[in-house]
């Protein structure tokens, strides 16, 4: 609560709804797939903190803080993760690294994924607030498939999505869909 609070005057009302979603949809993934609901919780609700944040303050910390410098070089969506992870350990003190990866890599994802990672990562996408064409079809197959089926298919959709609007994608997006596909032996299940 003290969290949500805290967070709640970072962003528009729309936002905070969102970050409601995606906190009940990190928790009840948490709890299907046995991962620790409590973290869940604590990512989810940090994850888009700086998604308001002043663009030139982030490009500042990016650099301060030696972040990957590719990140300036690629849209400025992709910074609120990463100043986002940085503002949930120097700002709420949180210190579990698996938290502040959850945060940190949830716009793009990353090679080797925890599974509190991928649960944030999709938790995102699927939150009942979001609207866009296919979102229902992830949203069943949350309930069928395995953690790492699921978020194969929600990194597809997000690489997709970006492809076909000729925009560029970075490179963690790219690892992190090969890296997924690299540890199947079999099909991925449609
Ligand atoms: O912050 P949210 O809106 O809840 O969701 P998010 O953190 O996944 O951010 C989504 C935005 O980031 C969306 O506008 C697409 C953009 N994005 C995600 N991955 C990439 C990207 N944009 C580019 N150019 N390249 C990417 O790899
Ligand atoms: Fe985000
Ligand atoms: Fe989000």
């Amino acid at each position: 609560d003290e969290l949500l609070a805290a967070i709640k005057d970072r962003m528009p009302e729309k936002r905070y709804i969102h970050t409601i979603g995606v906190t009940d949809t990190a928790i009840k993934l948490a709890k299907q797939f046995g991962e620790d609901p409590k973290k869940a919780e604590v990512a989810a609700i940090l994850h888009d903190s700086c998604k308001y944040a002043d663009r030139n303050w982030m490009k500042q910390i990016i650099i301060e803080q030696q972040m990957d410098p590719t990140l300036l070089q690629y849209h400025h969506e992709l910074w609120h993760g990463p100043v986002g992870a940085y503002i949930a350990k120097t700002e709420f003190n949180v210190t579990d690294e698996d938290v502040l990866n959850a945060i940190r890599f949830h716009t793009t994802g990353r090679i080797g994924q925890s599974n509190l990672e991928k649960i944030v990562y999709i938790a995102d996408m699927i939150e009942p607030n979001r609207k866009f064409p296919g979102v229902d079809d992830l949203r069943k197959a949350s309930e069928e498939l395995t953690l790492h089926d699921l978020m194969i298919k929600c990194i597809t959709h997000s690489i997709s999505f970006l492809i076909n609007k000729y925009q560029p994608i970075f490179p963690d997006s790219f690892e992190c869909y090969n890296d997924l596909l690299l540890q199947k032996k079999g099909q991925v299940k449609e």
